[in-house]
Protein backbone atom coordinates (compact mmCIF):
# COMPACT_ATOMS: atom_id res chain seq x y z
CA UNK A 1 0.00 0.00 0.00
CA UNK A 2 1.48 3.65 -1.25
CA UNK A 3 1.56 6.05 1.66
CA UNK A 4 -1.26 8.50 0.38
CA UNK A 5 -3.67 4.75 0.44
CA UNK A 6 -2.15 4.47 3.97
CA UNK A 7 -3.49 7.68 5.61
CA UNK A 8 -6.76 6.22 4.80
CA UNK A 9 -6.90 3.01 5.11
CA UNK A 10 -3.24 1.91 6.85
CA UNK A 11 -4.43 -0.55 9.78
CA UNK A 12 -7.86 0.26 9.41
CA UNK A 13 -11.32 -2.19 8.75
CA UNK A 14 -14.63 -1.64 8.97
CA UNK A 15 -16.50 -2.07 12.40
CA UNK A 16 -17.18 -5.73 13.34
CA UNK A 17 -20.57 -5.09 14.54
CA UNK A 18 -22.55 -2.64 12.15
CA UNK A 19 -19.85 -2.28 9.52
CA UNK A 20 -19.35 1.59 10.19
CA UNK A 21 -16.91 2.76 7.92
CA UNK A 22 -15.07 5.07 10.91
CA UNK A 23 -14.65 3.61 13.91
CA UNK A 24 -17.11 4.08 16.70
CA UNK A 25 -16.07 6.53 19.76
CA UNK A 26 -16.05 3.60 22.23
CA UNK A 27 -16.52 6.31 25.24
CA UNK A 28 -16.24 3.15 27.88
CA UNK A 29 -13.63 3.15 30.51
CA UNK A 30 -14.37 -0.73 30.88
CA UNK A 31 -15.91 -3.75 29.56
CA UNK A 32 -17.82 -6.54 31.14
CA UNK A 33 -16.69 -9.66 31.66
CA UNK A 34 -18.75 -12.87 31.73
CA UNK A 35 -16.35 -14.54 34.12
CA UNK A 36 -13.04 -13.22 35.53
CA UNK A 37 -10.84 -12.44 32.36
CA UNK A 38 -13.84 -13.47 30.43
CA UNK A 39 -14.05 -10.86 28.28
CA UNK A 40 -13.54 -9.97 24.30
CA UNK A 41 -10.24 -8.90 24.18
CA UNK A 42 -10.72 -5.58 26.58
CA UNK A 43 -10.77 -5.10 30.07
CA UNK A 44 -9.75 -1.31 30.80
CA UNK A 45 -9.30 1.34 29.05
CA UNK A 46 -6.22 2.63 30.28
CA UNK A 47 -4.77 -0.52 29.04
CA UNK A 48 -6.48 -1.11 25.69
CA UNK A 49 -9.67 0.83 23.94
CA UNK A 50 -10.35 0.09 20.38
CA UNK A 51 -11.20 3.80 19.06
CA UNK A 52 -7.73 4.55 20.57
CA UNK A 53 -6.48 0.81 19.06
CA UNK A 54 -7.64 1.91 15.53
CA UNK A 55 -5.64 5.21 15.84
CA UNK A 56 -2.16 2.97 16.67
CA UNK A 57 -3.02 0.83 14.07
CA UNK A 58 -2.86 3.74 11.66
CA UNK A 59 0.06 5.35 13.45
CA UNK A 60 2.27 2.35 12.86
CA UNK A 61 0.86 2.26 9.04
CA UNK A 62 1.83 5.50 8.19
CA UNK A 63 5.35 5.14 9.68
CA UNK A 64 5.87 1.75 7.95
CA UNK A 65 6.07 0.53 11.36
CA UNK A 66 4.79 -2.70 13.71
CA UNK A 67 3.89 -1.03 16.55
CA UNK A 68 2.35 2.14 17.27
CA UNK A 69 1.10 3.51 20.74
CA UNK A 70 -0.82 6.77 21.38
CA UNK A 71 -0.75 9.09 24.59
CA UNK A 72 -2.41 12.26 26.35
CA UNK A 73 0.69 14.28 24.71
CA UNK A 74 3.52 14.66 22.87
CA UNK A 75 5.51 15.19 26.27
CA UNK A 76 3.57 11.74 27.74
CA UNK A 77 5.22 10.07 24.52
CA UNK A 78 8.51 11.31 25.36
CA UNK A 79 8.31 10.93 29.43
CA UNK A 80 7.66 6.99 28.10
CA UNK A 81 10.88 6.89 26.37
CA UNK A 82 12.91 8.19 28.85
CA UNK A 83 11.05 5.35 31.14
CA UNK A 84 13.25 2.99 29.32
CA UNK A 85 16.24 4.22 31.11
CA UNK A 86 17.57 3.62 34.61
CA UNK A 87 19.33 6.12 37.09
CA UNK A 88 22.86 6.94 35.85
CA UNK A 89 21.80 6.20 32.46
CA UNK A 90 22.94 8.60 29.57
CA UNK A 91 20.96 10.26 26.76
CA UNK A 92 22.89 12.41 23.78
CA UNK A 93 20.24 14.94 22.55
CA UNK A 94 20.43 17.30 19.77
CA UNK A 95 21.22 20.78 21.14
CA UNK A 96 18.43 22.40 19.41
CA UNK A 97 14.87 21.28 20.26
CA UNK A 98 11.41 22.16 21.60
CA UNK A 99 11.47 23.63 24.96
CA UNK A 100 9.07 21.49 26.70
CA UNK A 101 11.18 18.38 25.64
CA UNK A 102 13.95 20.17 26.97
CA UNK A 103 12.46 20.72 30.58
CA UNK A 104 11.18 17.62 30.59
CA UNK A 105 15.08 16.24 30.07
CA UNK A 106 16.46 18.76 32.52
CA UNK A 107 13.75 19.32 35.50
CA UNK A 108 12.10 16.03 35.80
CA UNK A 109 14.51 13.59 34.44
CA UNK A 110 17.89 14.75 35.70
CA UNK A 111 16.09 13.99 39.15
CA UNK A 112 16.14 10.70 38.60
CA UNK A 113 19.98 10.81 37.76
CA UNK A 114 19.30 10.72 34.15
CA UNK A 115 22.15 12.82 32.26
CA UNK A 116 21.83 14.57 28.74
CA UNK A 117 24.36 16.15 26.60
CA UNK A 118 23.10 18.17 24.43
CA UNK A 119 25.03 17.85 20.98
CA UNK A 120 24.92 19.80 17.34
CA UNK A 121 24.04 16.70 15.58
CA UNK A 122 24.71 18.67 12.21
CA UNK A 123 27.89 17.52 12.41
CA UNK A 124 27.16 13.96 13.80
CA UNK A 125 31.03 13.45 14.41
CA UNK A 126 30.42 15.72 17.65
CA UNK A 127 27.86 12.57 19.01
CA UNK A 128 30.73 10.26 18.88
CA UNK A 129 33.07 11.81 21.56
CA UNK A 130 30.05 12.02 24.04
CA UNK A 131 29.19 7.90 24.24
CA UNK A 132 30.27 5.78 26.82
CA UNK A 133 29.21 2.89 28.39
CA UNK A 134 26.33 4.74 30.13
CA UNK A 135 25.08 6.27 27.37
CA UNK A 136 21.43 4.25 26.28
CA UNK A 137 19.57 6.42 24.06
CA UNK A 138 20.69 9.23 21.30
CA UNK A 139 17.37 11.57 21.01
CA UNK A 140 16.99 13.41 17.62
CA UNK A 141 14.62 16.00 16.67
CA UNK A 142 14.70 17.18 12.47
CA UNK A 143 14.16 19.78 11.73
CA UNK A 144 14.92 20.90 14.50
CA UNK A 145 12.38 23.34 16.85
CA UNK A 146 12.61 26.23 16.09
CA UNK A 147 15.65 26.55 13.94
CA UNK A 148 14.93 23.68 11.34
CA UNK A 149 18.39 22.24 11.55
CA UNK A 150 18.74 19.17 9.41
CA UNK A 151 20.05 15.80 11.35
CA UNK A 152 21.16 13.17 8.63
CA UNK A 153 18.93 9.85 10.57
CA UNK A 154 20.86 7.38 8.48
CA UNK A 155 24.11 7.96 9.89
CA UNK A 156 22.85 8.80 13.37
CA UNK A 157 21.32 5.28 12.95
CA UNK A 158 24.59 3.71 11.83
CA UNK A 159 26.30 5.10 15.24
CA UNK A 160 23.70 4.03 17.23
CA UNK A 161 23.23 0.56 15.72
CA UNK A 162 27.60 0.05 16.26
CA UNK A 163 27.37 1.10 19.73
CA UNK A 164 24.07 -0.35 20.65
CA UNK A 165 22.15 2.89 21.76
CA UNK A 166 18.61 2.88 20.98
CA UNK A 167 17.98 5.62 18.27
CA UNK A 168 14.34 8.10 18.96
CA UNK A 169 13.79 10.56 16.00
CA UNK A 170 11.01 13.26 17.21
CA UNK A 171 9.18 13.29 14.03
CA UNK A 172 6.84 15.87 14.56
CA UNK A 173 7.97 18.81 11.97
CA UNK A 174 8.44 16.67 8.73
CA UNK A 175 5.52 14.01 9.30
CA UNK A 176 6.00 10.48 7.92
CA UNK A 177 4.78 12.37 4.36
CA UNK A 178 8.70 14.07 4.22
CA UNK A 179 10.10 11.33 6.10
CA UNK A 180 9.92 7.93 7.46
CA UNK A 181 12.31 7.58 10.45
CA UNK A 182 11.75 3.48 10.93
CA UNK A 183 13.08 3.42 7.27
CA UNK A 184 16.24 5.00 7.87
CA UNK A 185 17.47 2.87 10.86
CA UNK A 186 15.73 4.62 13.86
CA UNK A 187 14.33 2.52 16.57
CA UNK A 188 11.33 4.82 17.82
CA UNK A 189 9.34 7.32 16.15
CA UNK A 190 7.91 10.29 18.36
CA UNK A 191 5.40 12.42 17.25
CA UNK A 192 3.49 15.56 19.08
CA UNK A 193 0.15 14.22 17.37
CA UNK A 194 -1.33 17.55 18.30
CA UNK A 195 0.07 19.11 15.32
CA UNK A 196 0.19 17.68 11.70
CA UNK A 197 -1.01 14.71 12.49
CA UNK A 198 -4.67 15.97 14.19
CA UNK A 199 -4.09 18.50 11.72
CA UNK A 200 -6.68 21.09 12.75
CA UNK A 201 -5.54 22.33 16.75
CA UNK A 202 -8.36 20.62 18.43
CA UNK A 203 -6.86 17.32 20.01
CA UNK A 204 -3.49 17.13 22.20
CA UNK A 205 -1.86 14.09 21.64
CA UNK A 206 1.35 11.86 21.38
CA UNK A 207 2.68 9.16 19.63
CA UNK A 208 5.29 6.19 19.11
CA UNK A 209 6.08 3.71 16.59
CA UNK A 210 8.60 1.11 16.64
CA UNK A 211 8.78 -1.97 14.77
CA UNK A 212 10.97 -4.63 17.54
CA UNK A 213 8.53 -6.45 19.40
CA UNK A 214 10.58 -6.59 22.64
CA UNK A 215 11.06 -2.68 22.54
CA UNK A 216 6.99 -2.43 21.46
CA UNK A 217 6.12 -4.44 24.79
CA UNK A 218 8.43 -2.17 27.16
CA UNK A 219 6.67 0.58 25.81
CA UNK A 220 3.10 -1.11 25.82
CA UNK A 221 4.14 -1.78 29.87
CA UNK A 222 5.04 1.63 30.52
CA UNK A 223 1.92 2.99 28.53
CA UNK A 224 -0.55 1.19 30.87
CA UNK A 225 1.32 1.23 34.07
CA UNK A 226 2.01 5.33 34.05
CA UNK A 227 -1.46 5.39 32.29
CA UNK A 228 -0.60 8.77 29.87
CA UNK A 229 -3.26 7.51 27.80
CA UNK A 230 -5.79 9.58 25.50
CA UNK A 231 -9.00 9.21 25.37
CA UNK A 232 -11.47 7.65 22.46
CA UNK A 233 -13.05 11.19 21.54
CA UNK A 234 -9.41 12.18 20.78
CA UNK A 235 -8.73 9.45 18.93
CA UNK A 236 -11.17 9.37 16.66
CA UNK A 237 -10.62 12.54 15.85
CA UNK A 238 -6.54 12.37 15.66
CA UNK A 239 -7.57 9.27 13.58
CA UNK A 240 -9.95 11.90 10.82
CA UNK A 241 -6.72 14.17 10.39
CA UNK A 242 -4.40 11.94 9.01
CA UNK A 243 -6.91 10.47 6.48
CA UNK A 244 -6.12 14.56 5.25
CA UNK A 245 -2.40 14.52 5.98
CA UNK A 246 -1.26 14.51 2.59
CA UNK A 247 -3.18 16.75 0.90
CA UNK A 248 -2.31 18.76 3.85
CA UNK A 249 1.34 18.44 3.55
CA UNK A 250 1.43 19.38 -0.06
CA UNK A 251 -0.41 22.84 0.73
CA UNK A 252 1.80 23.24 3.52
CA UNK A 253 4.99 22.82 1.85
CA UNK A 254 3.82 25.07 -1.46
CA UNK A 255 3.09 27.50 1.14
CA UNK A 256 6.26 27.28 2.61
CA UNK A 257 7.71 27.47 -0.11
CA UNK A 258 6.44 30.37 -1.31
CA UNK A 259 6.84 32.17 1.86
CA UNK A 260 10.19 31.39 2.86
CA UNK A 261 11.07 32.79 -0.80
CA UNK A 262 9.17 36.04 0.03
CA UNK A 263 11.14 36.47 3.37
CA UNK A 264 14.37 35.68 1.95
CA UNK A 265 13.86 38.86 -0.68
CA UNK A 266 12.58 40.97 2.17
CA UNK A 267 14.95 44.01 3.21
CA UNK A 268 13.98 43.77 6.95
CA UNK A 269 14.98 40.10 6.86
CA UNK A 270 18.08 39.23 8.04
CA UNK A 271 18.18 35.15 8.07
CA UNK A 272 15.44 32.81 6.65
CA UNK A 273 15.27 29.07 8.36
CA UNK A 274 13.49 26.81 5.89
CA UNK A 275 15.50 23.32 4.81
CA UNK A 276 14.33 23.77 1.15
CA UNK A 277 16.46 26.38 0.50
CA UNK A 278 20.00 26.22 -1.08
CA UNK A 279 21.17 27.94 1.29
CA UNK A 280 20.41 26.52 3.95
CA UNK A 281 23.83 24.90 5.26
CA UNK A 282 22.27 21.33 5.84
CA UNK A 283 19.62 21.55 2.40
CA UNK A 284 21.89 18.45 1.19
CA UNK A 285 21.06 16.11 3.77
CA UNK A 286 17.57 17.31 4.09
CA UNK A 287 17.29 16.37 -0.15
CA UNK A 288 18.66 12.85 0.85
CA UNK A 289 16.08 12.25 3.48
CA UNK A 290 12.74 14.32 2.91
CA UNK A 291 10.22 14.37 -0.01
CA UNK A 292 9.49 18.03 0.42
CA UNK A 293 10.32 20.47 3.04
CA UNK A 294 7.68 21.46 4.91
CA UNK A 295 5.57 24.50 5.94
CA UNK A 296 7.56 25.42 9.10
CA UNK A 297 10.07 28.24 9.21
CA UNK A 298 11.75 30.24 11.33
CA UNK A 299 13.04 33.92 10.59
CA UNK A 300 15.03 36.86 12.18
CA UNK A 301 14.82 40.76 11.55
CA UNK A 302 17.64 42.31 11.29
CA UNK A 303 19.43 44.55 14.46
CA UNK A 304 17.79 41.47 16.68
CA UNK A 305 15.69 43.60 18.25
CA UNK A 306 12.75 42.07 20.69
CA UNK A 307 10.46 44.54 20.35
CA UNK A 308 10.57 45.03 16.59
CA UNK A 309 9.78 41.20 16.13
CA UNK A 310 7.23 41.77 18.77
CA UNK A 311 6.01 44.46 16.83
CA UNK A 312 5.45 42.01 14.19
CA UNK A 313 3.90 38.87 15.15
CA UNK A 314 1.30 41.49 17.13
CA UNK A 315 0.53 42.97 13.68
CA UNK A 316 -0.09 39.69 11.97
CA UNK A 317 -4.50 38.91 11.16
CA UNK A 318 -4.33 35.95 9.32
CA UNK A 319 -1.08 34.46 11.17
CA UNK A 320 -2.29 34.06 14.44
CA UNK A 321 0.01 34.49 17.43
CA UNK A 322 -0.18 31.25 19.53
CA UNK A 323 1.89 28.04 20.61
CA UNK A 324 1.89 25.24 18.60
CA UNK A 325 1.76 23.76 15.09
CA UNK A 326 0.96 22.27 12.63
CA UNK A 327 -2.65 22.95 11.84
CA UNK A 328 -4.34 24.27 8.98
CA UNK A 329 -4.72 27.75 10.44
CA UNK A 330 -1.51 29.80 10.00
CA UNK A 331 0.39 30.29 13.01
CA UNK A 332 2.58 33.08 14.46
CA UNK A 333 5.14 32.63 17.56
CA UNK A 334 8.23 34.23 19.24
CA UNK A 335 10.22 31.16 20.56
CA UNK A 336 12.35 33.39 22.75
CA UNK A 337 9.39 34.26 24.96
CA UNK A 338 6.97 31.52 23.92
CA UNK A 339 7.87 27.49 23.13
CA UNK A 340 11.58 28.68 24.24
CA UNK A 341 11.46 30.40 27.24
CA UNK A 342 11.84 27.30 29.66
CA UNK A 343 15.26 27.56 27.73
CA UNK A 344 17.61 29.61 29.81
CA UNK A 345 18.49 32.38 27.36
CA UNK A 346 22.12 31.66 27.74
CA UNK A 347 21.58 28.15 26.16
CA UNK A 348 19.04 29.26 23.62
CA UNK A 349 20.74 32.08 22.43
CA UNK A 350 23.94 29.65 21.42
CA UNK A 351 21.55 27.63 19.62
CA UNK A 352 20.20 30.88 17.41
CA UNK A 353 17.03 31.21 19.49
CA UNK A 354 17.43 34.91 19.80
CA UNK A 355 15.42 37.89 20.43
CA UNK A 356 14.58 38.48 16.55
CA UNK A 357 13.42 35.02 15.91
CA UNK A 358 10.03 34.75 14.69
CA UNK A 359 8.76 30.74 13.78
CA UNK A 360 5.68 30.21 10.86
CA UNK A 361 3.78 27.58 10.96
CA UNK A 362 2.15 28.31 7.41
CA UNK A 363 -0.81 26.92 6.61
CA UNK A 364 -2.99 26.07 4.00
CA UNK A 365 -4.94 29.11 3.04
CA UNK A 366 -4.34 31.47 0.23
CA UNK A 367 -0.61 32.08 -0.27
CA UNK A 368 -1.53 35.44 -1.59
CA UNK A 369 -3.71 36.06 1.45
CA UNK A 370 -0.27 34.92 3.72
CA UNK A 371 2.33 37.24 1.96
CA UNK A 372 -0.24 39.80 2.32
CA UNK A 373 -0.17 39.68 5.99
CA UNK A 374 3.47 39.16 6.16
CA UNK A 375 4.11 42.15 3.96
CA UNK A 376 1.53 44.20 6.12
CA UNK A 377 3.13 43.11 9.47
CA UNK A 378 7.00 43.91 8.21
CA UNK A 379 6.64 47.12 6.21
CA UNK A 380 6.07 50.04 8.77
O1 LIG B 1 2.56 19.68 23.12
P1 LIG B 1 2.75 18.20 23.08
O2 LIG B 1 1.72 17.48 22.29
O3 LIG B 1 2.98 17.61 24.43
O4 LIG B 1 4.10 17.93 22.25
C1 LIG B 1 5.36 18.32 22.67
C2 LIG B 1 6.27 18.54 21.49
C3 LIG B 1 7.20 17.57 21.17
N1 LIG B 1 8.03 17.69 20.11
C4 LIG B 1 7.97 18.76 19.31
C5 LIG B 1 8.90 18.86 18.15
C6 LIG B 1 7.04 19.78 19.56
O5 LIG B 1 7.01 20.83 18.74
C7 LIG B 1 6.19 19.67 20.68
C8 LIG B 1 5.21 20.75 21.04
N2 LIG B 1 5.52 21.98 20.47
C9 LIG B 1 4.81 23.14 20.65
C10 LIG B 1 3.72 23.24 21.42
C11 LIG B 1 5.34 24.30 19.93
O6 LIG B 1 4.63 25.31 19.77
O7 LIG B 1 6.49 24.25 19.48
Amino acid sequence: MEFNTKTIHGGQSPDKAYGSVMPPIYQTSTYSQTTPGGHKGYEYSRTHNPTRNALENSFASIENGNYGLAFGSGLAAIDAVIKLLKPGDEVISTNDLYGGTYRLFTKVFENFNVKFHFVRMEDVNLIESHINNRTKLIWVETPTNPMLNIIDIKAISKISKQNNILFAVDNTFATPYLQRPLDLGADIVMHSATKYLGGHSDVVMGALVVNDETLAKQLYFIQNASGAVCGPQDSFLVLRGIKTLHVRMQRHCENGRSVANFLLNHPKVERVYWPGLKSHPNHSVALQQMNDFGGMLSFTSKGNNFDAAIKVVEKLKIFTLAESLGGVESLAGHPASMTHASIPKEVREKTGVVDSLIRLSVGIEDIDDLIADLKQALDD
